[in-house]
């Protein structure tokens, strides 16, 4: 398969195919599409975030920051980043609301090694993780439970051999920190962080590390309804939306959604993406179908956001 600048549904794609993508996109729509490297991975990988406008130079329009592959082995994640890419900067006509009111800011894989580690074989396709080395014999950080908000309180690990190890202190990924300075970045103008996981079919909202809920809790579920009727119209696929502590039945606290939710997006959730194959590997032939869904859930709650 090779490369021929641009990105389908029919197969899963390498972190570098990837960042070519939105390279070659800010190349092809030099008015609406910038890139930014933000930084680097732990193995030195660019961290690469890509600005979608409609071109009219507003400036300081609202943000809707999104981000995937979080999580090594959550492979749809980015594949959703990807058509969620595709649809705003190729799909001009049919989206010309949702670029009127918002520059939308992607992330597509913030945790690149892992992505790619869990490309090299059989053995290491479930690794969650970074690839950062801890103090002990095991490596890797949870990069969801690392970021600096009651970071290590509940459903988080001290042990660096635990798939949802903390990390040794808030921040110590450099891919986690990075998501946090683009959470800082945009929260004056930022009207909705999304975070891509899987899996479960679930629309989260915080708090995650509490099974307290926001006093805007009718808000965010309001907005995350939109996205599971539209989900439920277009596929049939069944969403539950909720708070994330007590519809995972688990508090997680160091995670992205509670982190920007803290710091001023008014809507924050994390979109858990359907089950596949053995629930973290849908097949390539289910990427069409989940990744299309993905999409007309978050077209949807934009707008719902647009009518606020
Ligand atoms: N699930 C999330 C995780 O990081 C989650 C669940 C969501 C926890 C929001 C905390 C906050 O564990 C997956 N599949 O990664
Ligand atoms: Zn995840």
């Amino acid at each position: 398969f090779p490369y021929n600048g641009r990105l389908g549904t029919e197969r899963y794609y390498s972190h570098e195919e990837i960042n070519q993508f939105i390279e070659d996109l800010a190349v092809k729509y030099p008015r609406r599409v910038f890139l930014k490297t933000v930084g680097r991975s732990y193995e030195n990988r660019w961290l690469k975030t890509i600005t979608i406008t409609n071109g009219d130079a507003r400036r300081n329009k609202n943000v809707i920051l999104v981000d995937g592959g979080f999580h090594a082995r959550e492979w749809i994640s980015p594949a959703a980043a990807i058509y969620l890419i595709n649809q705003l900067v190729e799909n001009l006509e049919d989206n010309a609301d949702l670029l009127q009111d918002f520059d939308w800011v992607i992330l597509p894989v913030v945790n690149p090694d892992g992505y790619e580690y869990t490309q090299l074989s059989a053995d290491t396709r479930m690794w969650r993780k970074t690839r950062q080395p801890s103090s002990s014999n095991c490596i890797g950080t949870d990069p969801n439970r690392n970021f600096d908000f009651h970071w290590n309180e509940e459903g988080a690990s001290d042990d660096p051999c635990d798939d949802t190890f903390a990390g040794a202190k808030a921040f110590s990924e450099p891919e986690a920190l990075v998501v946090g300075d683009l959470i800082h970045s945009y929260a004056d103008r930022g009207q909705m962080y999304l975070t891509l996981h899987s899996y479960g079919s679930l629309i989260l909202y915080p708090w995650g590390w509490t099974a307290a809920v926001p006093d805007t809790e009718e808000d965010l579920k309001e907005v995350a309804e939109a996205g599971k009727s539209a989900i439920l119209e277009a596929t049939g696929t069944n969403y539950t939306v909720g708070p994330s502590t007590t519809t995972i039945n688990y508090a997680a606290s160091g995670a992205s959604d509670d982190y920007a939710f803290n710091a001023g997006f008014p809507i924050s959730f994390t979109m858990e993406l359907p089950f596949g194959g053995t629930g973290f590997d849908p097949p390539a032939s289910e990427i069409d179908r989940i990744v299309k869904e993905t999409w007309v859930g978050i077209a949807a709650m934009a707008r719902r956001v647009i009518q606020k």
